[in-house]
């Protein structure tokens, strides 16, 4: 028995459900990237103003490319469960606010109609750093791109994301319809305002008074995103498929925390998001800035280190003292000078909170998963505190080890001599630096470091970058991560 609409009533009384009627909901966004994190987040806060009574905020999910999430939801009435994880035990919910599974490649026609129907408000995305085909070190849009030039030779057939907000922005125009709001939920530096540089540039390249309009017209409020969602395990679905009594083909797997922070720029209307948790804010750039650099910057930290120690989640790496504590050091010594948060924001409970995340034994997060896409996370991550650090003059010991880690990672060969599996847009070239630098540290870091799109150029001109890089880098070949963390962590 497969979980779908006509179950729902089979399901144990302890499960979750619909507490509404999905019939009488209406479609009013589209979300770009229908991955696990948007289960465990967005849709479920939408699940919450769903509930209670705001009808017109259902979901159509869309990915790019992939059917697979299409594949396994659109069976099940695109139902999926929802688990919330812990050492205290595991909550279960049907969430029923995905209406439609779009796959972009296979319907283009499809998803462009949904995105440019009138009852459509807002347009969401999390595709991921690489999705947005800027140039990580500058946030502005990489035109030599291969899906941006071909996009922009066939506005009508687009293949990124930025093609298909361009398409359906343009067909909203022609039709005389307000367009979307467009909001980035990615991990990415004021994210409503990368997408937007990259929107009006991508409009403007296609058509002069198109782009005025997309620049003058569209909203990109920024929000900051937070949810620890790992990939969804063969076991986590027969797990909760055997709690449901049937079978869940994509269940979702998360934490208890939830953060969304949301500047306040919804022309079209907006849910009720703050009723269902999220906070609405004037500037979320602060906010920002201590989850990007708190939270992902020590994951990314970890993810390498752990990695190369031979961890295999977070929780595992965590679990060693030596990385706990310098992990805690790199947060308390080095990031958190650099954040200027609004007063009475609790800094000190949001890092001891974040340690306990990283320590939740119930969630298998892969090191491996979050060290994916180095090239695209480093300088939001760790790089920016780094620059404001070396603009105080201050120490980035912690820090430049984190990107040591992340060299010696992507040198290709684990410390026991095994190849990494290194899943990078910049793998290639990735890998050729490293082939030609080989496992020499005094190679490697400087040929890294020569990619400008990660580095800019003013980092690799300064030496209180490269030194600290460098010295880590070499003692992680030397010794490798255990004792080269170990060292450091006292
Ligand atoms: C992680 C994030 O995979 C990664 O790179 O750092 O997905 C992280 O789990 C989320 O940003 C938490 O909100």
């Amino acid at each position: 028995m497969r979980l779908s609409r006509a179950q729902l009533g089979l399901l144990p009384p302890r499960i979750g459900r619909p507490a509404y009627d999905l019939d009488k909901t209406r479609i009013g966004i589209v979300h770009l990237g229908i991955g696990a994190f948007h289960r465990a987040h967005q849709a479920m806060m939408i699940e919450d103003c769903l509930a209670r009574g705001e009808t017109g905020w259902a979901i159509a999910g869309a990915s790019l490319r992939s059917p697979d999430t299409r594949d396994a939801l659109e069976p099940q009435d695109n139902l999926y469960t929802l688990s919330v994880r812990s050492a205290a035990g595991e909550d279960l919910r049907v969430i029923g606010a995905v209406r439609e599974s779009h796959v972009a490649r296979e319907n283009p026609a499809a998803l462009l109609a949904r995105m440019a129907a009138p009852d459509t408000k807002i347009v969401s995305l999390t595709v991921t750093e690489k999705g947005y085909c800027h140039d990580p070190a500058t946030g502005t849009l990489n035109e030599a791109h291969p899906d941006i030039l071909h996009d922009l030779a066939h506005p009508d057939a687009p293949r990124s994301a930025i093609g298909y907000l361009a398409r359906a922005l343009r067909l909203r125009r022609v039709a005389g319809l307000a367009p979307f709001t467009v909001l980035c939920c990615d991990n990415l530096p004021s994210n409503g305002r990368t997408v937007k540089r990259v929107i009006d540039r991508f409009a403007a390249l296609i058509d002069k008074d198109f782009g005025a309009w997309v620049a003058g017209e569209v909203a990109c409020p920024s929000s900051m995103v937070d949810r620890i969602v790992p990939a969804t395990t063969d076991e986590d679905r027969a797990r909760i498929s055997a709690l449901l009594g049937m079978e869940d083909r994509w269940p979702v797997v998360t934490e208890p925390f939830l953060q969304w922070v949301i500047e306040d720029r919804f022309p079209q209307g907006r849910p009720d998001l703050a009723a269902s948790g999220a906070e609405m804010a004037a500037d979320v750039t602060p906010f920002e800035h201590m989850k990007l650099r708190l939270l992902n910057g020590s994951h990314s930290t970890i993810a390498y280190l752990g990695y190369l120690a031979g961890y295999e989640t977070v929780s595992d790496t965590v679990a060693d003292p030596d990385f706990a504590r310098l992990i805690r050091a790199m947060m308390d010594d080095e990031i958190t000078p650099t954040l200027h948060m609004p007063a009475g924001a609790n800094l000190a409970g949001y890092k001891d909170a974040l340690m306990a995340r990283f320590a939740n034994p119930a969630l298998r997060h892969r090191t491996w998963q979050i060290a994916m896409d180095g090239s695209q996370k480093l300088p939001q991550r760790l790089l920016g505190t780094i620059r404001d650090r070396l603009a105080k003059g201050a120490p980035i010991d912690r820090l430049a080890l984190g990107i040591a880690g992340w060299m010696r990672y992507v040198s290709g060969t684990d410390e026991k001599g095994a190849a990494i599996d290194i899943r990078d847009p910049l793998a290639e070239k990735l890998a050729t630096v490293a082939a030609n630098a080989g496992p020499a540290a005094e190679r490697l870091a400087p040929a890294l470091m020569d990619i400008a799109e990660i580095f800019g150029t003013d980092l690799p001109a300064d030496p209180r970058f490269t030194n600290p890089v460098l010295a880590g880098l070499e003692s992680l070949f030397a010794k490798g991560a255990k004792q080269t963390v170990a060292a450091r962590a006292r």
